[in-house]
């Protein structure tokens, strides 16, 4: 591919994006491509700070300085990970990226959402995935998922309400770009959401090569 390819993997808290990633990832390279898995908020030394910051449940923030430090984190994110990657024809699979902020600040906590995605647009200089993956499910099953695994951060402690806000939000999102928007149904066994996820991405693939 002479340009990289930008995928990104949305959806509320332990709906599997981490674990769908590695799993692509794995696919992708044993097919030759090279491959960058990446986080957000995080990515960079700087972002993983600010992500120490804006995840820690015991330090309260606004809901506009939590708004900029998301965008200050992508906009390093960007700049020193995502960009040079995709110029030299890599694969970048990112773990959370604009949606999110669109979701959780925007629709979520009420931001204005126009004002949201100029200010975004402001971070990311007008970037946006080819594809994204919602990895969409009923936030009661997701819980169960959560608790096993333990620690909670500052959104997950926000309860059931707000997690069925945030899946109201990603589906909104997602009926306004369907093209780009591709919803997979995150409560299946892990090799159906694997395999869901991978047919899309050959078809990507192939229509690029
Ligand atoms: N945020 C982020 C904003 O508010 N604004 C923004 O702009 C951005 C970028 C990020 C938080 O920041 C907020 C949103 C988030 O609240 P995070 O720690 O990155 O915090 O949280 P998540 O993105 O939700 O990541 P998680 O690690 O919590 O969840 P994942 O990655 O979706 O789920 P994963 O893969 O870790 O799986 C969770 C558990 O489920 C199991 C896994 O083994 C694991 O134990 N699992 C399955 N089990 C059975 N069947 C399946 N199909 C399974 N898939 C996974």
């Amino acid at each position: 591919m002479t340009k990289g390819l930008f995928i990104t993997f949305e959806g509320p808290d332990g709906s599997g994006k981490t674990t769908q990633i590695s799993r692509l990832a794995k696919w992708l390279e044993e097919r030759g491509f090279a491959v960058v898995c990446t986080r957000e908020p995080g990515g960079t030394v700087a972002a993983e700070k600010i992500r120490d910051i804006v995840l820690d449940p015991e330090l309260p923030i606004k809901a506009e300085a939590e708004t900029l430090l998301y965008l200050a984190a992508r906009a390093e994110h960007v700049e020193k990970i995502i960009a040079p990657a995709l110029a030299v024809g890599k694969i970048v699979l990112c773990d959370r990226f604009s949606d999110s902020t669109f979701v959780y600040q925007g629709i979520t906590r009420g931001m204005n959402l126009e004002k949201l995605r100029i200010m975004n647009t402001f971070a990311t200089k007008g970037l946006e995935p080819d594809i994204t993956f919602l990895l969409d499910g009923s936030p009661e099953l997701l819980e169960a998922r959560r608790q096993k695994r333990g620690v909670q951060d500052r959104f997950e402690l926000e309860g059931l309400a707000f997690q069925q806000k945030v899946r109201d939000g990603f589906m909104q999102l997602a009926r306004e770009e369907e093209k780009r928007i591709k919803v997979v149904y995150a409560l299946q066994d892990l090799d159906t959401v694997t395999e869901a996820i991978m047919s899309q991405v050959e078809k990507i693939i192939c229509n690029r090569l």
